[in-house]
């Protein structure tokens, strides 16, 4: 059998314990928060567990096995296999009709009964079930609990004068996670004071501003744009979703003066020619001093993307400071994007979306890991490593009938800690587009150092 560390390890993966700011049933915020139901889903550790379990029983003082519902009964059932004792049943709630019994399967008064439980925290419960065992002339001398919060439970079952045999304690998985450095002395110093009674203070997490952020960056485009954004007291980003060549110069001219970066969809210029297009549109930007982000979302194989990249009608590689890319293709389908910023697609802000936690939480790695990435497009909070990109934001619509959801600036920098907000419709179809970046950039400037 596996060591207990190797195999908390292999449990940890399950997420079956999350570290952060939960507020539990009785309204206190915990550093922690524990669900040992997943254990049960996988057969191989369920029956790992239940053997680890076993291990540390006097197992000749026991005739049955009872788990507390729910969560310790697949629990309770795989040590009956593994040990052959056998298992009895507690009901919830007596059954409202025929026998009326509490507890099910066969079993003779007098009996030592080994109680099963997952987690044990004030230990009111087990106090509660223990009784109706006992009720039925069984005998509970022992329990065994997979995880021991350390909230007093123990002390007080102890008192009555029962047994209590613990797997794991939340101090030992403190410690165990902590040497593997998958948690911080920060978070194990919380717990330690909600351990001993104390309310724990979460501190609000400061976000970077731009300055301290310019120091941290690696990429160049990222420099450039965090400059450009104290220089111009912006963060704000236009969208130009129009579609021909004179809208889109009309709209760099006017709004150019008010943004860090022109955002395009150069797929959607109708008249796009390569020299007419471009050339005058790149003067603008060196004029009005703003990046070009074309937002592309490339979702290829890297070989692919590379063609996508340099080639074809729009030759991105020539002329986009930013790119934006999915990551669906994997890490290495970011490695040629080498003469811009690539900022991933790490969660979008159409209702329905399939970026969902998990997607993020996995795009995001590849993210924060690749050296072409300066930041992530998203609509949640990303590691201050990133720069976060915030598009979906109107300062008067709530949604675009089509998926598109929207929130204000104020929302995404004090909730998000965002740090670019991208605006489409909101500027160019307004009827004074110049005004209307204007009124974004100040919304957003403000907003920006609010949250700071
Ligand atoms: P608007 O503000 O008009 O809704 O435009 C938003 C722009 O941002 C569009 O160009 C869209 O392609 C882009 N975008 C988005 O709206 N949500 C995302 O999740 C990612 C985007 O790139």
């Amino acid at each position: 059998m596996e060591s207990k560390k190797a195999f908390f390890l292999q449990t940890y993966e399950l997420d079956i314990i999350k570290f952060g700011r939960f507020t539990l049933k009785s309204g206190i915020e915990s550093p922690f928060y524990v669900d040992l139901r997943p254990l049960a889903s996988d057969p191989k550790i369920l029956k790992q567990l239940a053997n680890h379990m076993l291990d540390i029983l006097p197992l000749d003082n026991f005739d049955l096995i009872c788990g507390v519902p729910y969560a310790a009964l697949p629990m309770a059932t795989a040590m009956s296999l593994e040990s052959y004792l056998p298992l009895i049943i507690k009901r919830k709630e007596a059954k409202a009709h025929g026998t009326k019994k509490m507890i099910e399967g066969i079993y003779h008064k007098g009996q030592n009964c080994l109680l099963v439980e997952d987690v044990i925290t004030s230990g009111q419960s087990l106090l509660e079930t223990i009784p109706e065992i006992e009720d039925q002339g069984l005998k509970v001398s022992d329990i065994v609990v997979v995880l021991d919060r350390e909230q007093g439970g123990r002390e007080l079952l102890e008192s009555k004068g029962y047994r209590v045999h613990t797997l794991f304690t939340i101090t030992e998985i403190c410690k165990i996670l902590s040497e593997e450095g998958k948690l911080s002395q920060d978070e194990v110093e919380r717990i330690r004071e909600f351990l001993k009674g104390n309310t724990v203070e979460f501190a609000k997490s400061q976000r970077l501003s731009y300055e301290q952020k310019i120091e941290t960056v690696g990429h160049s485009k990222s420099k450039k744009l965090l400059e450009l954004a104290l220089e111009k007291q912006s963060n704000l980003i236009a969208s130009a979703d129009v579609l021909t060549t004179k809208e889109l110069h009309e709209l760099a001219e006017r709004v150019g003066p008010h943004i860090v970066a022109l955002k395009t969809h150069m797929d959607i210029i109708t008249d796009f020619d390569y020299d007419q297009t471009l050339l005058p549109l790149i003067d603008l930007a060196a004029r009005h001093n703003f990046l070009l982000m074309e937002d592309r979302k490339f979702a290829d194989i890297g070989s692919t993307q590379e063609l996508q990249y340099s080639q074809g009608t729009y030759k991105i590689s020539n002329w986009a400071d930013l790119i934006t890319a999915q990551v669906i293709g994997g890490y290495q389908s970011l490695d040629f994007f080498h003469n811009s910023g690539v900022i991933a697609i790490i969660g979008m802000s159409s209702s329905g979306t399939l970026t969902d936690a998990q997607y993020r939480e996995e795009a995001t790695k590849i993210a924060v890991s690749h050296p072409n990435v300066i930041g992530g497009v998203s609509q949640h909070a990303l590691p201050s490593e990133l720069l976060l990109f915030t598009p979906g934001v109107n300062l008067e619509s709530k949604g675009d009938g089509k998926g598109q959801q929207y929130n204000t600036p104020e929302h995404v920098f004090k909730n998000l800690q965002s740090d670019f907000i991208i605006v489409g419709r909101g500027i160019f179809k307004s009827d004074n587009p110049e005004k209307a970046a204007l009124s974004y950039k100040m919304a957003g400037w403000n907003a920006y150092l609010e949250s700071l």
